[in-house]
């Protein structure tokens, strides 16, 4: 896939400068009192996008798994433009299930009132996947991530059987000399099936294991000669670590816990690593990585975090489906969800603790609208990476009436995943890019550091305290597409089509 020609936006309000976009926004918007009252409100705003695409590095903790490996065969079969035969014929490489990639954006009307579309990507200035940096540059060495597991990244592709044969044979050569680096293992945290793979292990206490992370990424960004690194784990579930006061629930607190060496998840210290080295930092899996103790401390050194838990097949398509059901004035009153996976992360997931993590937010996307909203996951060898996702949904419709409706998807689990941990990469970059100010507060200021925006990609997503969660998959791509539009100066999309509706 070709990268996408930027639009220019012709007007008065948008300036094009060397080093950055510039663009006056009216934002508009109702207060409502509970009291009674509802006023429409404006707010001058002023978006600046800096324009420079840094070089960025990618850092995945998890590497080896089967997400890790197969967004590692995505980005190089894509850069290779690499072809290959399948018994339905040739396929080519591209990045579809990316909403950056390949997504489109409604841009207005044309002279005959017809609809214009462009590629997301051409919106504003965004780093292209294919220049995402490995560690070695052209050469490929270690460094796009850490896995408790030492397998190369090609027998990590060929461990996790997603990808054709005459892919992976091609893929070989390019993968088979990239390794993970070292990680921290500490087995009460995922599933007891997991302990065969940890062989690639990071030893000391919590503080030297934190240090020696801090220096994994140190080394990366210097070697490859980064500005940027993102780190995003995409490890397994862990269990849910207890939230204790004095323990992590500042980020005082949180940081003596590791220099103790009390409790503390390996997903914990890699985001206090990567929030300490000024890397934004993704939780991809359904744990509460991101305790309180580890949000101040994003807080407090203006380092974006995101999470929870990639929102891939099942919970995207409930997040539409009760949209749909809801809104059309339907009363939901039980979902059951199934789930059949036969990859590791469906076998560590089969311990009572992990499942718990995940319990929780495949069922957050709707707790708000549906009270009896059950999951179950079974794990079925059998069908490896190839998940089966059964939904019943039943309203009731009036006068007593009953509505049922049952869904049945087969996918590969990770070729929905890897799209979107190169979105919640792409994303998180471009939005440690802008800034903004309103009139009445002219000091420019960033996104808040938990970084709501990428909502569209989380099942369960963090939000700044007192920010309502949204869970709706068209509000949360809405919300990204119009603040790229006004970050260069066009008016929200409010899909009346007035230009159709007069005689
Ligand atoms: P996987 O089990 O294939 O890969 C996980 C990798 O993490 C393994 O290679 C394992 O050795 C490694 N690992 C475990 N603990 C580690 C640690 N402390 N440090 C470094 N590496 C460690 O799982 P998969 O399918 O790649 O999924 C990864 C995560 O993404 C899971 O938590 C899964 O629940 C989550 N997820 C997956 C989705 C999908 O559609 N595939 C969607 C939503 C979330
Ligand atoms: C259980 O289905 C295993 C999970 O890791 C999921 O495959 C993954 O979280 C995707 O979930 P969903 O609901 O977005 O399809």
């Amino acid at each position: 896939m070709e990268p996408a020609a930027e639009i220019l936006v012709d007007s008065p309000d948008v300036v094009y400068g060397p080093e950055a976009i510039e663009a006056r926004y009216e934002y508009r918007t109702t207060r409502v009192s509970r009291e009674g009252g509802v006023q429409p409100t404006a707010t001058s705003f002023t978006f600046r996008t800096a324009r420079h695409v840094p070089r960025l590095g990618v850092m995945l903790v998890g590497w080896g798994g089967n997400n890790g490996s197969t967004l590692t065969a995505a980005v190089l079969a894509n850069r290779l433009r690499l072809t290959w035969p399948t018994r339905t014929g040739r396929k080519e490489a591209n990045y579809y299930g990316s909403l950056t990639q390949a997504g489109t954006v409604n841009l207005g009307l044309d002279g005959n009132g017809r609809e214009v579309f462009v590629p997301f990507s051409a919106l504003l200035p965004m780093v292209a996947p294919n220049d995402l940096v490995f560690d070695g540059g052209q050469s490929l060495g270690t460094g796009w991530g850490w896995d408790i597991s030492s397998l190369n990244l090609a027998e990590a592709m060929r461990r996790a059987q997603v990808l054709d044969c005459g892919l992976q044979e091609q893929l070989w050569p390019h993968m088979e000399s990239l390794r993970p680096r070292p990680s921290v293992y500490i087995p009460e945290f995922i599933a007891a099936n997991q302990t065969a793979r940890a062989d690639n292990l990071i030893p000391g206490t919590r503080a030297q294991q934190l240090e020696q992370i801090r220096k994994d990424i140190r080394d990366f960004r210097s070697s490859a000669g980064l500005d940027k690194v993102i780190v995003l784990w995409t490890a397994n579930t862990e269990r849910f670590c207890e939230v204790v006061p004095g323990r992590n629930d500042t980020a005082e607190n949180l940081l003596h816990t590791i220099q103790l060496g009390l409790e503390v998840s390996p997903s914990t210290l890699f985001a206090v690593a990567s929030i300490l080295e000024g890397c934004a930092f993704l939780n991809g899996s359904p744990q509460n990585t991101l305790v309180p103790g580890a949000l101040e401390l994003a807080s407090q050194r203006h380092v974006f975090v995101g999470g929870d838990d990639f929102k891939s097949g099942q919970t995207k398509v409930k997040s539409v489906l009760v949209d749909f059901l809801i809104g059309s004035g339907l009363k939901t009153m039980s979902i059951v969800s199934y789930n059949h996976l036969g990859n590791n992360d469906g076998q560590n997931l089969s311990a009572p603790l992990q499942f718990r993590s995940k319990e929780v937010t495949k069922s957050s996307v709707v707790d708000d609208m549906v009270q009896s909203n059950r999951v179950v996951i079974k794990y079925v060898p059998y069908v490896g990476d190839s998940k089966r996702a059964l939904d019943e949904y039943t309203s009731e419709l009036m006068l007593g009436g009953t509505n049922t409706l049952v869904l049945h998807n087969t996918c590969e689990d990770s070729l929905l995943a890897a799209p979107i941990m190169l979105d919640l990469v792409l994303l998180t970059e471009l939005c440690q890019r802008v800034s903004f100010c309103t009139d009445s507060d002219p000091e420019p200021q960033g996104f808040h550091p938990v970084l709501s925006v990428l909502s569209f990609l989380f099942k369960a997503p963090l939000v700044p305290p007192g920010s309502p969660v949204v869970n709706a998959l068209f509000r949360q791509r809405s919300c990204i597409e119009n603040i790229f539009r006004a970050c260069v100066g066009l008016p929200p999309l409010n899909h009346m089509l007035l230009e159709h509706k007069m005689e």
